[in-house]
């Protein structure tokens, strides 16, 4: 198939699935066949001499379905070999003419279909989701230019200056190499040697071991470009620019003793999370922003703007949001589709090019070289997931797997026979062409001196956060250093970070039995940027997920009512109860059960409602189970709400020091530190709508700190 059998025309939101549609082949209700396409009588028994004698060569559906089957496995990724893909489209707010000549950014009536690729950085493809990770976002634009790759992380820096340190860092990071432990972790030794002999690791560290290395869900995190990268107008004017991605639920995280439990009860934790709520039309959301700078202001900031270690503080440059992506369709086929898509930073269409940024002009070599090993070959840009929606003409020719059929004599240029062409473009027809930056210096292997500041701007981050996300981060420390053996290494955490700022550094030290600084350090910047906090984020409770828990003699009226105003607000219930099937109401009425208390956990959910009702109550109140999950969801900060009989179980709990509504309370609201409860009321409606609030907080951080965190 050429690309001119591809529906042409403008390009919209679905001409990339169209394009699709003649890759598809749907097998429900067809005869079965061999590869090639001769129908096959019997697929359960080998072709054998007697039916107890050996299997024969002959048997050439055997041999093809178990050849086939032997190659199955292609590489995985070398990094973010665990990822997650999702279709979509992206919309620009208004013509970007200004600063760039990019086609997807000029026309708000285009939708530019994009195909999204979320990951982890470390684990192997059956890694849990929720570990502790830097998240991959990348982004392929099928654009009328050609494709345009965006390939980011949701932490805005990185942890090397220099692409050539990748394989030290990857390496440090990765399972030790004599026995493959820890899997998908980077609370080991290698990885702590490594960072305390590299200082420009200081400030990804303080944004990995932060709330950002633990999102709640691909929906609610962050994606950045990370490099500096160049604008181009049709003038030929340019500017540097960063991109943001930030998501319309705002930027929330899980706790870690959360994270590290989904990762045994729901490895698949975030996958599942995303393909559910594309199918349920809940399509996730995440406008793109760009950071600018003029060319002429390159050096008029305290940090290096080609410096990946550094971000642009958006207080300093305001991120302007110029257009929205928004994720509408599940792939058909996981491997099809998510496994070999193939993204490369070098995938640039006019109107963006590159900075001299050490880290990304490396990565321009990396990405192309990587596809060619775990793809197979130079034509990687056919599998259907990687063709552009853009017309294809060159006289690139043959390579394994190849699937385009060209015509004709001609395979070079210039050439005769067919009128020179394909021809280059002229600049007006769209031929990239390359900014014409002007370059002069010495070949060197050197690190430039503006690149040398390694601490100030972790300090910022540590400037930034809110008293909780502070605590989380020394407690990220105790656990990542806490795995760490060598003495000499930890002791080096504690100096490294010291230059940081003083006081993290002495509680680093108390948790991992190491000595404090000889004395506090820091860099002496005292701002702070509240962009950086999570604290200051959205707070939406759409697409949220509340556990009910109801046994046999619930209250009917109370449960329904609930879950319907939470259902209206866009947040999800399900009942949770011993035993699936259907559970009976005090007044008779059936209402099925979704999970058991195997299948389900507190760490599923955002939040708790425990239904009322007598008997449904005094069984929960028999039940370990129960008063587990309520205990859980109350120290991973988790709002909590109950009405009428519904109180006593939390009574019964390990919450103290909450105010509860009382059994004599009449229709009053008790809301403390996010629990929620209400007795002797008629209408629940503005309970509900309370506890709507309650959980659009996320999380109640200050019940934390205050119970988990005091002093004992
Ligand atoms: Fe990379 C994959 C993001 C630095 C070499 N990288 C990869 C993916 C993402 C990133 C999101 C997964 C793409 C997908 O879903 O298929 N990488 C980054 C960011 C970086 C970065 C944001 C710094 C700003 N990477 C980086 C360097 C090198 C690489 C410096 C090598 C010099 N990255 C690769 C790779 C991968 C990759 C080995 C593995 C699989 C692939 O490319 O397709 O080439």
């Amino acid at each position: 198939m050429t690309t001119e059998q591809i529906p042409s025309g403008p390009i919209g939101e679905h001409s990339k699935n169209e394009q699709l549609a003649a890759f598809r082949v749907r097998h429900a209700g067809a005869k079965l066949s061999t590869n090639q396409g001769v129908r096959v009588s019997n697929t359960d028994d080998s072709l054998k001499a007697g039916v107890r004698g050996p299997t024969l060569m002959e048997d050439f559906h055997f041999r093809e379905k178990i050849t086939h089957f032997d190659h199955e496995r292609i590489p995985e990724r070398v990094v973010h070999a665990r990822g997650f893909g999702a279709h979509g489209y992206f919309q620009v707010y208004e013509s970007m003419a200004e600063y760039t000549k990019a086609k997807f950014l000029q026309d708000p009536s285009v939708k530019t279909p994009v195909f999204v690729r979320f990951s982890t950085v470390v684990g192997s493809r059956g890694s849990a989701d929720t570990v502790r990770d830097v998240r991959g976002f990348a982004t392929k634009f099928y654009t009328e230019d050609g494709n345009y790759d965006l390939v980011g992380n949701n932490i805005p820096v990185f942890f090397i200056q220099d692409a050539i340190k990748f394989p030290d860092v990857i390496h440090a990071i990765k399972p030790e190499p004599e026995n493959e432990i820890p899997q998908a972790s980077s609370a080991h030794d290698t990885f702590w040697d490594f960072v305390t002999g590299t200082p420009e690791t200081a400030h990804m560290i303080m944004w990995l071991l932060s709330d950002r290395g633990i999102p709640r869900s691909y929906r609610m995190m962050e994606g950045f470009g990370v490099h500096t990268f160049r604008f181009v107008n049709q003038q030929g004017k340019a500017c540097f620019v960063k991109f943001h991605w930030k998501p319309a639920l705002g930027v929330h995280s899980l706790v870690w003793d959360e994270a590290q439990k989904l990762a045994g009860k729901d490895p698949d934790y975030h996958r599942r999370d995303l393909w559910d709520a594309i199918n349920r039309g809940e399509y996730p959301e995440y406008e793109l922003g760009v950071q600018i700078i003029a060319e002429e202001d390159e050096f008029k900031f305290d940090f290096d703007i080609l410096d990946p270690t550094k971000l642009w503080p958006e207080e300093l440059i305001p991120v302007r949001r110029v257009g929205k992506m928004t994720l509408t369709r599940n792939v058909d086929n996981f491997f099809a589709e998510t496994e070999q898509v193939a993204f490369h930073p070098g995938h640039v269409v006019p109107g963006i090019d590159f900075t001299n940024d050490p880290l990304l002009q490396g990565r321009l070599f990396s990405y192309l070289d990587t596809q060619l090993i775990r793809l197979g070959g130079p034509n990687f840009h056919e599998i259907p997931i990687n063709r552009p929606v853009a017309h294809v003409h060159n006289n690139q020719r043959d390579g394994y797997h190849r699937a385009t059929i060209d015509e004709g004599r001609v395979s070079y240029f210039p050439n005769s026979l067919q009128g020179d062409t394909p021809q280059p473009a002229t600049e007006t027809e769209g031929g990239y062409v390359h900014y014409a930056e002007k370059l002069d210096g010495a070949k060197v292997r050197q690190r430039s001196e503006s690149f040398k500041d390694h601490y100030r701007q972790a300090t910022l981050f540590w400037n930034s956060m809110s008293e909780v996300e502070k605590q989380h981060i020394i407690q990220a420390f105790h656990f990542e250093v806490g795995n760490v053996k060598d003495k000499q290494i930890k002791q080096r955490v504690v100096d490294m970070f010291n230059n940081v700022a003083g006081d993290l550094a002495v509680q680093i030290a108390v948790g991992i039995g190491a000595n404090p600084p000889a004395s506090p350090g820091g860099t002496g910047v005292t701002a702070s940027s509240p962009a950086l906090s999570q604290e200051n984020t959205i707070k939406n409770p759409r697409t949220r997920k509340v556990a009910v828990l109801a046994e046999n003699g619930f209250n009917f009226p109370e449960v329904t009512q609930v879950i319907d105003t939470l259902n209206t607000a866009g947040i999800q219930t399900e009942i949770v109860s011993p035993n699936l099937g259907m559970i009976t109401s005090a007044d008779g009425r059936n209402l099925e059960v979704t999970k058991n208390y195997l299948t389900a956990g507190s760490i599923l959910y955002d939040a708790v409602y425990i239904a009322g009702g007598r008997q449904s109550v005094d069984s929960l109140l028999a039940r370990g189970d129960a008063l587990h999950f309520i205990n859980e969801a109350f120290k991973h900060a988790k709002a909590i709400g109950a009405a009428n009989e519904g109180i006593d179980l939390l009574a019964a709990s390990q919450i103290q020091g909450v105010a509860l509504a009382g059994p004599e309370t009449q229709a009053q609201l008790f809301s403390e530190l996010g629990v929620i409860t209400i007795r002797n009321a008629a209408d629940l409606s503005y309970f509900s709508q309370e506890f709507i609030n309650v959980i659009s907080q996320h999380r109640h951080w200050t019940r934390q700190l205050q119970k988990e965190l005091a002093p004992a």
